[in-house]
């Protein structure tokens, strides 16, 4: 039976993609990795940035799009980057060049070389999210309202993100920028003033992401509602911010989503069987904590309502 394998953030790991493809049974031919059941992959978005092969991570996602193998859905660095060379009215680009970001930007400027301006253009037309086949991905956050948004927008899901578009997008004040933020970067909720913590990548923040798949009970932390679970220690109470986050019926589709550096055991989130997070930290740097994992992760998906843990294939970065 054919199915889809749907796979985590890259993150310009090519050779782990290479070792995971081959464990799930694809075959190279031609430079284009099929599988001979006729099984297609679903990429979960965050091609580039951070690792090191973006240009072979990018040739190898493209061939199989292009020969009819896999789906590509668009992941926050994928639009950061077009962001970043399209400028707005006031001259500027939409996306600062700050200098933590400029780090990623310019390895990713520099992998893709010539190929830097097609590879945004073909970014362009990726669909932010899909549904098919029984089952729904998004790279950061499943929310009907904001898609509704950006649905109206874009119009067709691949319709090219075009400068107007871009534009909008970029610009703080409206609907759309939320929409997209939310979609591709998570629900987060803002801390008072006098609050703030560091992220796993060292960045200080002001904002916490948070469970957007559930409400928080009544006496939960923010800490404890943190995404992911746990990942940051903070004791002030949830429940003020319980109506910001969309939530997920067990009844849906099952989803898959990447982005978030996955902490937890390989298997279907703790009592929602029908969403499962694919990203567990493929990019994380040398210098992380050991227990957390470094791993590229697929889901081989065969139509169940409920996830299994026993389909997912990890190999590590
Ligand atoms: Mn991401």
């Amino acid at each position: 039976m054919s199915g889809w394998d749907i796979i985590g953030d890259l993150h310009g790991h090519a050779d782990a993609l290479r070792r995971l493809l081959e464990r799930l049974g694809y075959v190279r031919q031609a430079d284009c990795y099929r599988h001979p059941q006729g099984r297609r992959a679903l990429f979960l978005g965050d091609l580039v940035d951070r690792g090191p092969d973006i240009a072979g991570t990018v040739h190898i996602v493209r061939r199989m799009h292009t020969h009819g193998q896999a789906e590509v859905i668009m992941g926050n660095h994928e639009i950061n980057l077009i962001a970043m060379r399209i400028c707005g009215e006031n001259g500027a680009p939409l996306r600062a060049h700050t200098s933590y970001r400029q780090k990623d930007y310019a390895l990713t400027c520099a992998a893709l070389g010539d190929a830097l301006e097609d590879t945004c253009e073909w970014f362009r037309r990726l669909p932010l999210w899909l549904e098919m086949d029984g089952l729904r991905a998004v790279h950061a956050v499943w929310s009907p309202e904001h898609m509704q948004v950006i649905q109206a927008q874009r119009g067709k899901p691949q319709q090219r993100l075009d400068d107007h578009f871009m534009r909008s997008a970029f610009s703080k004040e409206t609907p759309l920028f939320a929409a997209i933020e939310t979609v591709l970067k998570g629900c987060e909720v803002p801390l008072p003033a006098d609050q703030q913590f560091t992220d796993a990548s060292g960045h200080t923040r002001q904002d916490i992401r948070v469970q957007w798949y559930r409400r928080p009970a009544a006496n939960e932390t923010l800490g404890q509602w943190s995404m992911p679970p746990g990942s940051i220690a903070c004791s002030l109470p949830a429940h003020p911010y319980a109506h910001t986050v969309p939530t997920y019926p067990v009844t849906d589709p099952p989803c898959f989503f990447g982005h978030y550096w996955w902490t937890g055991p390989l298997a279907p989130l703790p009592g929602h069987p029908n969403l499962a997070c694919l990203d567990y930290g493929v990019a994380r740097s040398n210098d992380a904590p050991a227990h957390l994992p470094r791993l590229l992760v697929a889901y081989r998906f065969q139509g169940e309502h409920e996830l299994d843990h026993q389909h997912f294939v990890a190999v590590s970065a």
